[in-house]
């Protein structure tokens, strides 16, 4: 009996060792130690033998299995040298093959409509400049006709960057007024692109870092009309149609006259959710630079006039797209960049 056990095993051992892959060793598994394999039969048969033989048969069985499973493992461990070998001599590598696909990110739909707003205002001869994100109060408020203790500094809720209140994260784009005005002289024609901060209750169109895009245009003889001709041409632009625009009085400290300046709703005639059914949204605050900015940047308001206005990049991005809530843009799901 123990012979046979043996030649069953030298068979199970040769078809091993001859067996050069991972498919071959799991079908000689099964033959052995699978549910209708030669070990199983052997243990099926027990019952049927006399009793004086039975208890040989089963240990037989398990020292036959046992041994099968290692003489498995064994191959398996060599064929895996042999594997890693010849990879590592180059062997099965066809420089000709196509790499493996990499998956590619996309911009960002502030990025994308962003680089579309510097495209257009860059062919009507704007320069595209750029600003600090920590900003003195002196740039932010103060040289923009904000006194220390102005009211209109309450529309502006600020993250201190220290305890004298001389450094903050800039909550508008307009500190680069000044800071142009003190580099450039006249004639003017920039906007300035960028990211701003404020300390706001969040909510489907308030984030506390978003995008806005500031215009300065200072020359001689520069009007109002010059300021809606230039934001009525932009828009076309954009939105590939014309839209009705309208100014309304509006207050900033930095411009006089000062203007909120709406665009008739892109997606109705009489009203919907994103004009909360007026028909109008709210495009951006603008006017003509005040004589103390002017002086501010040591230019002369005798000589010269200036437009500016500043749009949040969020919101029309949104207008563009058709997206309902602000905070999509910094949620980092990728569910919603992945369809841009
Ligand atoms: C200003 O920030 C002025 N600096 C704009 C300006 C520039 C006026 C030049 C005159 C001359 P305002 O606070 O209204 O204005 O913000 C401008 C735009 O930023 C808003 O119309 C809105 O589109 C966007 N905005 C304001 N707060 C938020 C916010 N929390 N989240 C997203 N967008 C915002």
């Amino acid at each position: 009996m123990q012979d046979d056990y043996q030649k069953t095993l030298e068979e199970a051992q040769t078809k091993i060792g001859a067996c050069a892959d991972a498919t071959g060793l799991k079908a000689i598994e099964r033959e052995y130690t699978g549910k209708d394999g030669v070990v199983q039969a052997l243990l099926a048969s027990i019952p049927s033998l006399p009793p004086e033989e039975r208890r040989g048969v089963g240990q037989g069985a398990n020292q036959l299995k046992q041994a099968v499973l290692e003489a498995l493992a064994g191959r398996e461990s060599e064929l895996a040298q042999v594997s890693l070998a010849a990879e590592r001599k180059g062997e099965g590598y066809d420089p000709t093959l196509p790499p493996a696909a990499v998956q590619r990110g996309s911009l960002h739909p502030v990025t994308m409509v962003m680089r579309e707003v510097e495209d257009l205002f860059q062919s009507m001869g704007y320069s595209v400049l750029d600003g600090p994100e920590v900003e003195l109060d002196y740039y932010n408020f103060e040289a923009l006709n904000f006194p220390p203790d102005h009211p209109a500094r309450e529309e502006y809720d600020t993250f201190w960057c220290d305890r004298e209140g001389k450094l903050l994260l800039r909550t508008h784009t307009s500190p680069v007024q000044i800071r142009t005005l003190e580099r450039l002289k006249p004639p003017i024609r920039a906007i300035v692109p960028g990211r701003v901060f404020r300390h706001e209750e969040l909510d489907a169109s308030h984030e506390h870092t978003f995008h806005q895009v500031e215009g300065l245009v200072v020359d001689e003889g520069v009007t109002v009309g010059h300021l809606t001709g230039t934001l009525k041409s932009f828009l076309r632009e954009l939105f590939q149609r014309d839209l009705d625009v309208r100014l309304r009085p509006g207050y900033f400290p930095f411009v006089e006259p000062g203007f909120e300046f709406d665009i008739r709703c892109p997606f109705c005639e009489d009203g919907c959710r994103v004009c909360s059914k007026t028909t109008w949204v709210e495009f951006c605050g603008c006017g003509m630079v005040h004589p103390n900015v002017l002086r501010a940047g040591d230019v002369d308001p005798e000589k010269y006039t200036g437009f500016a206005f500043g749009f949040g990049l969020d919101r029309l991005v949104m207008l563009r797209y058709g997206i309902d809530d602000i905070r999509h843009f910094m949620g980092g799901d990728l569910r919603f960049l992945e369809q841009f």
